[in-house]
């Protein structure tokens, strides 16, 4: 309910989604309250190691990330939420002004006391917005005195964006830090599909109730009657995409009423809630190369499954 004013498009996009030959519905509605609690319950999950290689690796190369990014610099962060990460690099990278954005206002606000304490000398200004739209941010002090900005990205959620997508939002990035910019983009590697497989079909059904409680949000939030116990969490590696696709399988033939509307699913049908693109070195520095950034640099975590790349303003 908290979250309704800052998603005056839920229902269009709900029924629009819904509306679709392939129905689909946008990733980002996860995260409610109840969604961000399940999320950060799936990193714990031994399954899941994304969230655990990305610490390991950052915490392991703390001196040389800090160094590429820059001391100093304005240090903006999409898709902040409770992130550890961040603090590893803004103790070690002391940024002269910290720019977290993310689509809760509720976690940036919690994110943002919790950084005032732990780093009373740190210029903190939050953005609400998700990163499918261009934000624009601020110039803070004088405009003769530009700091340089790094653009931090982790946690591979650039994955949840189509390959076109993900070179849009680079782009825009691009523009957003100039020539002297840089970004630190973590992305998930390509490997073993059982890994990745698993890593989507935890044994103890967190992913499953993270996917689920989309449905419960349209309820709770938009007054749908979606039956929970006639759907179930389907996710698998799409290998010739190179994707996760999640999706929520209809277990019936059933009708759902929202409002007005009435959708019809097919025994077996699916609404496809999620993509997780995986990409080797080579892809993904030749997606940033056609959007205007040169991969300097490459962190990996030391089993190999995930990497943090260093991009600079080619
Ligand atoms: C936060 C988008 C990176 O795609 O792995 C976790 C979300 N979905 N389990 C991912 C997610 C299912 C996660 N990202």
């Amino acid at each position: 309910m908290g979250n309704r004013s800052l998603s005056p498009n839920f229902l269009e996009d709900v029924v629009a989604g819904l509306s679709l030959p392939q129905k689909a519905l946008p990733p980002k509605y996860f995260y409610d309250a109840a969604g961000s609690r399940l999320f950060e319950r799936i990193c714990r999950l031994p399954e899941y190691y994304l969230t655990r290689a990305e610490l390991a690796l950052t915490s392991a190369h703390i001196g040389a990330i800090a160094r590429f990014a820059g001391r100093g610099c304005e240090l903006i962060e999409y898709g902040s939420g409770a992130s550890r990460k961040s603090r590893l690099l803004i103790r070690a990278m002391r940024p002269s002004l910290y720019v977290p954005i993310d689509i809760s206002a509720q976690a940036l606000r919690g994110a943002a006391g919790r950084l005032r304490r732990e780093f009373p000398w740190l210029g903190i200004a939050p953005i609400t917005g998700d990163f499918s739209r261009p934000v624009s941010i601020p110039y803070a002090g004088k405009s003769a005195a530009r700091a340089r900005r790094i653009v931090y990205f982790p946690g591979s959620t650039i994955g949840n964006l189509t390959p076109d997508e993900a070179h849009a939002f680079l782009r825009m990035t691009r523009g957003q830090v100039g020539p002297q910019g840089a970004m630190l983009v973590g992305v998930d590697l390509k490997k073993d599909p059982n890994v990745l497989h698993t890593a989507y079909n935890d044994s103890r059904k967190v992913t499953a109730a993270f996917n689920l409680n989309l449905l419960a949000r349209i309820n709770r939030e938009l007054g749908a009657d979606f039956s929970l116990r006639h759907w179930r969490h389907y996710a698998f590696y799409n290998a010739a995409l190179g994707r996760i696709e999640m999706h929520l399988a209809s277990l019936e033939r059933q009708v759902v009423n929202l409002g007005n509307y009435r959708f019809s699913f097919a025994r077996g049908e699916t609404i496809h809630t999620e993509n997780s693109y995986k990409y080797s070195v080579e892809e993904f520095r030749a997606l940033a190369a056609r959007a205007g950034f040169l991969g300097k640099r490459l962190w990996l975590d030391r089993n190999g499954l995930f990497g943090l790349h260093g991009l600079s303003a080619a």
